[in-house]
């Protein structure tokens, strides 16, 4: 072999050794880590995240639309959503993020029942190094406790109430109020920003109030107890939801009246029930509060367990609806 010859041979093995060599390095790194700065953790991804939901319970058709919301965004990310219904008690509902502290969820997502009460629980997510994102409803602790509230301006809901039922009874009426679950926050806001406006219109009397917890069953039996109690006084029903207003439109129509004339009623949510009650002409008005809540939930949980900065409130955008165009609305309503 001539002397060259040997020498494209040892160079071609050399090039060999050095390809077989190639097998002992380390795989490729995905873009997201070679793109990293040195020393950061990979980015977690949907199919990467376990949430945990400690959902209030069922009490309204606005509940049972959030919990869709939130098990649906679930199952079209990929995200493991561990969800407990907390059957409208709060002791379910820390039981259950303690469960979820056990389980070692990466994120827990709960809608308080009630506002107090939540230190000591929140602080053991904490200590365990788990965000807690409050869906929908406030809870009455420290800013440091929860990294982010998403859902509506429950007060200025109570205002929107007002301001509609003003016009609806020219400034004029004898209003029995239908509260929500008492210590919530959604019952709370709803009550003073009600009142709130109300100043403002010194012939608009709120002559009873009395908590119909959120449901229909008992929105149906404190209405009954208001129509023994004032009769015919009563000409306007304010109902911090939706379900209450139903349940009360029954106990309405079973003393004889007509509910959405001769008592004028507006309620908050706008779920289906309440558009049907409009095209009915049973309900004069809903103010929207909207329960979609499970992607952007998702959406802030994936932020958070990758340290990116979230605001500390995200406010629903919502409207207001009134029986005219509730046929034609209510077939584009998702819930
Ligand atoms: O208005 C009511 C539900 O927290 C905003 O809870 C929510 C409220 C909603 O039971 O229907």
């Amino acid at each position: 072999m001539k002397f060259s010859n040997v020498l494209l041979l040892v160079a071609i093995s050399a090039l060999l050794i050095a390809a077989a060599g190639c097998d002992q390095q380390p795989p490729v790194v995905p873009a997201q880590q070679a793109t990293a700065a040195p020393g950061a953790r990979p980015k977690k991804t949907y199919q990467d995240l376990v949430v945990g939901y400690a959902q209030i319970g069922a009490e309204s058709e606005w509940r049972t639309a959030n919990t869709i919301s939130v098990k649906e965004a679930a199952a079209q990310l990929g995200v493991e959503l561990k969800f407990v219904d907390g059957q409208q008690k709060q002791e379910n509902q820390i039981q259950a993020i303690r469960t979820f502290i056990a389980q070692k969820v990466d994120v827990i997502g709960v809608p308080p029942v009630v506002e107090t009460g939540w230190d000591e629980v929140f602080k053991e997510a904490k200590d365990a190094g788990i965000p807690i994102i409050l869906v929908d409803r406030r809870a009455a602790v420290s800013g440091d406790l929860y990294v982010t509230l998403m859902g509506s301006d429950f007060v200025e809901e109570g205002r929107n109430a007002a301001r509609v039922m003003a016009k609806l009874m020219n400034g004029k009426a004898n209003i029995v109020e239908l509260v929500g679950t008492i210590d919530s926050a959604p019952a709370n806001d709803r009550y003073q920003g009600f009142r709130e406006v109300l100043r403002d219109y010194p012939n608009m009397k709120i002559i009873d109030s009395q908590s119909g917890d959120f449901t229909r069953a008992k929105g149906k039996q404190v209405m009954e107890e208001f129509l023994r109690r004032h009769g015919n006084e009563i000409n306007a029903l304010y109902a911090h939801n939706d379900d209450m207003a139903i349940g009360a439109i029954q106990a309405i129509e079973e003393a004889g009246l007509k509910p959405g004339t001769d008592i004028k009623i507006v309620s908050i949510d706008a779920v289906h029930g309440a558009f049907e009650a409009m095209i009915a002409g049973k309900l004069n008005a809903t103010v929207e509060c909207n329960p979609l809540l499970g992607p952007e939930f998702l959406e802030m949980a994936l932020k958070v367990v990758n340290g990116e900065p979230v605001p500390k409130w995200v406010p629903s955008k919502e409207g207001i609806f009134f029986p005219d165009n509730a046929k034609e609305v209510l077939a584009t309503r998702k819930y």
